[in-house]
């Protein structure tokens, strides 16, 4: 018995080193993929105050913040009453941002189910003088009705400004949307 445990316990040794040393030879391959820069967050919300918070209407538009449809947690903003594209939920972001920084905004949006598919994109607006400037910062995505579909833009800061703000446009003129969990991060220089 003892002398059958001593040689199991060698066999078991050298399986052991064998397939060490095959690990070795055979590193895994590491697919070589563009890492995702993350940055800091300079900006948070999915409406979980239950309040508006520093949105607000741009255009025609009325908004919400509701438990009806939720991408996390209990609340969401919903936009309904639109008639043209541009009405949108708006974010002033002017103290929030610096010169020659990078950003990215991550918005989740969602079209009430029994409605048409619709196109959303983010907009950054900037205010110089009264001199206005429109940057398509997410090309249009299109948003099936009844799932949470994500909406990604990126904005390089560069200039000084009055005002620059953020905001969400469908580019159904008419359609309602909720919009969750909005988040935007400082990538620097
Ligand atoms: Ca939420």
């Amino acid at each position: 018995m003892k002398r059958g445990l001593f040689l199991f316990i060698i066999i078991i040794i050298l399986a052991g080193c064998v397939s060490t040393g095959k690990k070795e030879e055979t590193p895994p391959v590491v697919k070589e993929e563009e890492p995702e820069e993350i940055g800091e967050v300079i900006y948070s919300s999915g409406f979980e105050t239950g309040e508006l918070e520093a949105w607000s209407p741009k255009g025609t538009v009325m908004m919400e913040v509701t438990d009806a449809c939720v991408h996390s947690g209990e609340y969401s903003l919903i936009a309904t009453q639109r008639n043209e594209t541009w009405h949108a939920p708006e974010l002033v972001i002017t103290d929030m941002i610096q010169d020659n920084w990078k950003y990215t905004a991550v918005v989740w949006v969602y079209i009430p189910e029994e409605n048409p598919a619709a196109k959303i994109k983010l907009t950054v607006q900037t205010n110089a003088g009264g001199k206005m400037n429109w940057i398509e910062i997410a090309k249009p995505v299109n948003t099936p009705p009844g799932q949470w579909t994500e909406i990604r833009g990126k904005y390089a800061h560069s200039g000084s400004f009055d005002t620059v703000s953020l905001y969400i446009e469908c580019l159904d003129a008419t359609a309602d949307f909720y919009v969750d969990d909005i988040e935007i991060f400082g990538l620097g220089s």
